[in-house]
């Protein structure tokens, strides 16, 4: 661990670098950032644990093996962007970021209080590394799109990375920004969708069914790779395939578990957008131990 330490040293003082973690030393971190959802959530009272807790793997694959950034100077021109698009889980990219350097792991704890940079829905002129407020779902990809396009104008580099809910792909909004991205072969974009197969009241087969999603996904014009999203390795190599796409967007499907990690909370709706009681958050931390 002390390695892991020295590492996370260098990465919160310079830009990182892709691949400079390996998978046994992000999925220790993976555990941590479950642990700050639980803490976080439950010391507020409120929030969104079960979506936060089935992005972590996706999210940790981007932070500690894929973007590049610098959380000394969040506003680094060159960095890669990374758009949470589905809002409500914002703990998971505050524990990431606080992980990261941006601001201290202390300050985590302040969640949705008032005054707090925290808050329970993304708000990118509050917290450092937070590129969109959201929180209305189905608006991230137009904006990632909208970045992509800059960097194509401005001759940059980087790359942008949109998170979406797989509930929230019942928006309009996300089929035009989908449409809109393959119109111009935007293949600086990559979409993650977090496919946990669950929404506000339950299933999305039951609420509305996607099915077939890749092939919605396909015919709209985007290159579609599906992995497990709890398997770092999978991810990672989805990540390398998506960069090697030309001419039109890439997403990402995210197979993954609502609530993953902590056993009373996978698959359970309940747990969407309920914070975990004092005795539930030992739990669940006894459980990510
Ligand atoms: C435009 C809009 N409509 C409704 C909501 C209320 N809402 C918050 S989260 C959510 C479900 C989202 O499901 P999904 O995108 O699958 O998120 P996840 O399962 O990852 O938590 C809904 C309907 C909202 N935030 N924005
Ligand atoms: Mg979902």
């Amino acid at each position: 661990m002390a390695e892991l330490g020295d590492k996370l040293k260098t990465n919160r003082d310079t830009a990182i670098e892709a691949k400079s973690l390996s998978i046994k030393e992000m999925e220790a971190i993976a555990k941590k950032l479950r642990r700050h959802i639980i803490s976080m959530t439950g010391k507020a009272g409120s929030g969104h644990p079960g979506g936060s807790l089935s992005a972590v793997e996706i999210v940790t694959a981007l932070y500690f093996g894929v973007l590049r950034y610098n959380s000394k100077d969040p506003c680094w021109p060159d960095r890669d962007r990374f758009i949470l698009s589905k809002g409500h889980a914002a703990p998971v990219l505050y524990a990431t970021l606080a992980e990261c350097g941006y601001f201290p792991v202390e300050e985590l704890s302040t969640l949705r209080q008032l005054d707090s940079r925290l808050q329970g829905h993304t708000d990118c002129t509050l917290t450092p590394g937070v590129e969109m407020s959201a929180g209305s779902l189905g608006q991230g990809l137009s904006f990632g799109i909208g970045v992509a396009l800059a960097g194509r104008l401005n001759s940059e580099e980087y790359k942008v990375y949109v998170l979406l809910g797989d509930g929230e792909c019942d928006e309009g909004q996300v089929w035009e920004a989908a449409m809109a991205a393959a119109h111009f072969k935007l293949d600086n974009l990559v979409a993650i969708v977090d496919n946990n197969g669950q929404q506000i009241d339950g299933w999305n087969r039951d609420v509305m069914n996607l099915a077939p999603f890749d092939k919605k996904w396909q015919a709209f014009g985007w290159r579609v790779v599906e992995v497990g999203g709890h398997d770092l390795t999978q991810l990672i190599d989805a990540f390398d395939q998506a960069k090697l796409v030309k001419s039109q967007p890439a997403v990402i499907i995210a197979h993954t578990i609502k609530g993953k990690g902590v056993s009373f909370m996978e698959n359970n709706p309940d747990f969407h957008g309920k914070a975990p009681t004092a005795a539930e958050v030992e739990i669940a931390l006894k459980e990510l131990a």
